[in-house]
C-alpha cells in the first residue's frame, strides 16, 4: 500500500506541502491541473512544473486525479473524436513523466453531489451531507447555484464555467439511458487503454458519487454487478478502479466482498466512512469503523490479504478545529491526517500479526 494525499496545487490549497510532510508515512501526492477544462489537452510545461514542485518536497508525483472526460465524450456526440484524441495526447504525455495511474468518472453533467457542505455532528464538527429528500425535490441547477455561493474555492467537477452551461447540458441529456451512457464509456475505454498501455499508464475509474441516479441522470459505477461489467469492457489490466469506500458506501454495497472480488484490478483506493441513515441520507464521518457504514477495518484487511500494492490515499474528512473557516469542503487537514493514521494503525497490526504466524 502506497499511501498519498490529494492536493489542489501550488497557490491553489491553503495547505502546504511541508504540512503533509508532517503526516507520517505520505509517500505521493494526488495531483491535477485543476484549471484545465474537461477535453483540453494539457500543455507540457505546466505539466512538468507541477511534477517538479512535488517531487522537490519528496514526494512522487504518479497518480494525477483526475484528467476530466468532455461531456461530449459522455453524450456519444459526433464531437467526442476531436475530444478522445485530446485525452489521449495528455495521457501520453502524462506517461513521458512517469505518471503510473490516472483516475477519472464517467458521471453525466457533475461529479459529486451533496445537499449541505458543513452539516453539524454531534461532536462540534460538521461534514459534506446528503439528503435524499431535498436532492430529490430540488432543481439541480438552483442546488449547484447554492452550493457554489457557499464557498469562495472552486471545486473539481463544479467548475464554474462547466455550470453556467448546465441547462442547456441538461437539456442534452433528455431521453438519455443507463445503456446509452454504457455504450459511451465502452467506445471511450476502447480507444483510450492501447494507449494508457503504451504510456505505462493504468486508468482508475472513481464510483459514482452518490451510487444512484439523481436528477433523472443515470449512473452506472454504482456497484459489484456494474463494476464486474465495466471490466469486461475492455479486458486489460489497464482498464482499472479507483474503489471509492464512501461513494460506494453511500448505498449498501459490500465493500469488502467488492475488494476481494476485483483486487487484481483495483489501482487506486479511497479510504473514507460515510454513515448511512434508514431514509436514504448520508453523512461523512470519521475513518473510524464504529463511526460509520463501513467496514474500514474489514477494507483494509482484504487489501493486506492480497498484499495490496497501489495507491491509497484518505477521502473526505470531516471539518474539525475549525478547519471549515479555511479548508476546502471535505479536504480539511486534520481529519484527512487522522484518516491515515487510522488506515497505517490498522494495516501494521495486520503486518505485525502475519509476522508472528509465519
Ligand atoms: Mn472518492
Amino acid at each position: 500500500m502506497k499511501m498519498n494525499f490529494r492536493w489542489y496545487g501550488e497557490g491553489n490549497d491553503e495547505i502546504s506541502l511541508d504540512k503533509v510532510k508532517q503526516i507520517p508515512g505520505v509517500e505521493g501526492i494526488v495531483w491535477s491541473l485543476h484549471d484545465m477544462a474537461a477535453g483540453e489537452l494539457w500543455p507540457e510545461e505546466k505539466v512538468k512544473q507541477a511534477i517538479n514542485y512535488i517531487q522537490q518536497h519528496g514526494f512522487n508525483a504518479d497518480v494525477v486525479e483526475s484528467v476530466n472526460i468532455h461531456e461530449d465524450i459522455k453524450l456519444g456526440l459526433g464531437s467526442r473524436d476531436q475530444y478522445i484524441e485530446k485525452y489521449k495526447e495528455t495521457l501520453r504525455l502524462l506517461g513521458k513523466y512517469g505518471v503510473k495511474v490516472v483516475c477519472y468518472n464517467f458521471m453525466p453533467v457533475f461529479d459529486w453531489t451533496r445537499s449541505d457542505l458543513y452539516k453539524d455532528l454531534p461532536d462540534g464538527s460538521n461534514a459534506l451531507f446528503f439528503e435524499k429528500s431535498k436532492i430529490s425535490k430540488i432543481d439541480p441547477i438552483e442546488l449547484i447555484e447554492d452550493m457554489a455561493k457557499n464557498t469562495d474555492v472552486t471545486m473539481p467537477g463544479w467548475e464554474p464555467e462547466r455550470l453556467s452551461h448546465l441547462r442547456e447540458t441538461f437539456k442534452k441529456y433528455e431521453g438519455f439511458t443507463a445503456e446509452d451512457l454504457w455504450s459511451n464509456l465502452k467506445h471511450f475505454l476502447q480507444e483510450i487503454i492501447p494507449v494508457a498501455e503504451e504510456s505505462g499508464i493504468k486508468m482508475a475509474i472513481h464510483p459514482d458519487d452518490p451510487a444512484f441516479p439523481i436528477f433523472g441522470l443515470p449512473r452506472i459505477i454504482t456497484n459489484k454487478e456494474n463494476i464486474g461489467r465495466f471490466l469486461k469492457l475492455v479486458d486489460n489490466p489497464h482498464n482499472g478502479l479507483t474503489i471509492c469506500t464512501g461513494s460506494l458506501g453511500s448505498i449498501a454495497n459490500d465493500l469488502v466482498d467488492i475488494i476481494d472480488s476485483f483486487h487484481d484490478r483495483i489501482h487506486f483506493m479511497h479510504i473514507r466512512n460515510v454513515k448511512r441513515f434508514d431514509n436514504g441520507d448520508f453523512i461523512e464521518s470519521s475513518h473510524r469503523t464504529c463511526d460509520g457504514s463501513v467496514d474500514i477495518t474489514g477494507v483494509v484487511r482484504v487489501l493486506h490479504k492480497h498484499n495490496y500494492e497501489g495507491y491509497v490515499r484518505p477521502d473526505h474528512g470531516r471539518h474539525i478545529w475549525g478547519e471549515e473557516q479555511w479548508s476546502r469542503p471535505g479536504y480539511g487537514l486534520y481529519d484527512r491526517a487522522l484518516g491515515i493514521m487510522y488506515i497505517h494503525g490498522t494495516w501494521d497490526s495486520l503486518e505485525q500479526l502475519k509476522g508472528e504466524k509465519a
